[in-house]
């Protein structure tokens, strides 16, 4: 469990002042300089080092995305874009860092600048946080009035940060989809390759980070990749951003470290589970687009990206979905295929069809008014969109579906078993 003196966030809750006086106090913008010294290189090996893996749901490792970046100039301008976009049901860190932190964010791209030699990041914030932008933004301000960042900066790299606001479509938070949306067009991902590295924002080389990834950045930097990666455990290391929703005592946004089971978790932080554990039912452990776990095989479940894996899940963005008997979880999941179907951008065939077939279906099942032979059919139909979609969107759809399939299937059969009955004893024939 993580101890107080190993915590980045110190301000998550907003109890101290957010601004620039307060960051320094608590330790931000100390040897920045030093480190913008020791260069390129020497960041990009410590974040390595660290062990940190992308906290924006795929969990890539950060410091080897840096490498990716060319080493040679070919002339083109190198950009550092910071995924803001928190739209996936369940995550609500990146806001808090924006809100109530943004220091450790504004150091962290600059940082992470020096180590992909990029003299210019774009901050792409969701739609629907306009108080979080303006906070971002402000923090951002006073970055430059006291010349930390921008032109002749006290760190000798030039430096500027563009705070750029969505428009609160889902599918923007999609590395390429926001790069399309930057560029002013409509936010449909591209293909890959060619991965941003290569031909990114403008057709530059660029790196696309969520908000917690670069936000740790200047802590790992100041106490030392090794400190980081002295956390959790191996491939799973450091702290990470937990935001707990649904049927705990207390819903809550907090730092733990890796490796914490979620017993420990929600009973430390979220003062148990509704009703007690013999009440959990399931739970989503890392935001919308991961399987659901049944609640008996999640108390000792490991809360990192390999813990999870063992239980058919993930962990995605940390955003753990807690949900008690009381909820009905086949109308929980067909309102996640509805949210699929909806932030589809359409333009590729599976899901664009799937996400409304899949919803469809679901919504039947909710009913009972499906037949037993659709659920397997249901289940090929996931089969047919995971993996033949050009983003993640396609996947994200399946998943949920799939681990209902799997683990609630004695309850949609039910379900169907109930409404047949129902219907014969109302003198209607149920359809065949
Ligand atoms: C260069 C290669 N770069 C991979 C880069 C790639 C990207 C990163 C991860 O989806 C998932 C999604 C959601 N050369 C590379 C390479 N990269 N191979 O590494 O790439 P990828 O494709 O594994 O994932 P992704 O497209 O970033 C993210 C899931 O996370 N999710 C979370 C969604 C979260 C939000 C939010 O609100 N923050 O939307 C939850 O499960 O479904 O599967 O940068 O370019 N050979
Ligand atoms: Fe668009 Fe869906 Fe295809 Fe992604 S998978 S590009 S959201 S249609």
């Amino acid at each position: 469990m993580l101890t107080d003196k190993d915590r980045i966030f110190t301000n998550l809750y907003g109890f101290e002042d957010w601004g620039l006086e307060g960051a320094k106090k608590r330790g931000s913008w100390s040897q920045t300089k030093s480190f913008i010294d020791k260069g390129r290189d020497w960041i990009t090996e410590e974040v390595k080092g660290s062990g940190l893996r992308g906290r924006g749901g795929a969990g890539f490792p950060t410091g080897l995305k840096w490498s990716f970046m060319p080493k040679q100039s070919d002339g083109r301008p190198h950009y550092l874009v910071v995924n803001a976009d928190e739209s996936e049901p369940g995550t609500c860190k990146d806001r808090e860092i924006m809100r109530h932190d943004p220091h450790h964010l504004v150091e962290g791209c600059l940082l992470a600048g020096r180590a992909m030699d990029a003299h210019t990041a774009y901050i792409y914030v969701r739609g629907e946080f306009v108080r979080e932008r303006e906070r971002l933004q402000a923090a951002v301000d006073q970055a430059y009035e006291a010349n930390l960042i921008g032109k002749n900066n006290v760190h000798g790299w030039d430096f500027d940060i563009v705070v750029h606001h969505g428009a609160g479509a889902y599918i923007c938070g999609e590395e390429t989809a926001l790069l399309e949306s930057l560029e002013g067009k409509k936010g449909q991902p591209r293909l890959k390759p060619p991965f941003p590295a290569g031909m990114g924002l403008y057709g530059c080389p660029s790196t696309v980070n969520n908000v917690e990834s670069i936000a740790v950045v200047p802590e790992i930097l100041r106490r030392g990749g090794s400190w980081f990666a002295g956390l959790g455990r191996e491939n799973n290391t450091g702290s990470k951003l937990f935001c707990v929703s649904g049927h705990v005592n207390q819903p809550a946004t907090f730092e733990e470290e890796m490796g914490i089971t979620f017993g420990e978790l929600i009973d430390k932080h979220c003062g148990g589970i509704r009703g007690g554990w013999d009440n959990l039912l399931a739970v989503i452990p890392g935001g919308s687009s991961v399987p659901c776990v049944p609640g008996h095989k999640m108390r000792d479940a490991i809360m990192d990206f390999d813990g999870l894996k063992e239980v058919g899940s993930s962990l995605g963005t940390a955003a753990v979905i807690v949900m008690d008997k009381s909820t009905d979880i086949i109308a929980a999941i067909a309102r996640l295929a509805y949210f699929y179907k909806h932030e589809s951008c359409g333009q590729c065939t599976p899901c664009r069809e799937g996400t409304g077939w899949m919803y469809r279906v679901m919504e039947r099942m909710v009913r009972g008014e499906a037949q037993k032979r659709e659920i397997d059919m249901l289940f090929e139909v996931t089969k047919q969109v995971e993996g033949h979609t050009i983003c993640a969107l396609g996947d994200a759809a399946a998943w949920p579906i799939q681990g209902l399939i799997r683990n609630f299937r004695p309850e949609i059969e039910a379900r169907i078993d109930q409404y047949t009955h129902n219907a014969k004893a109302e003198g209607a024939v149920p359809s065949v």
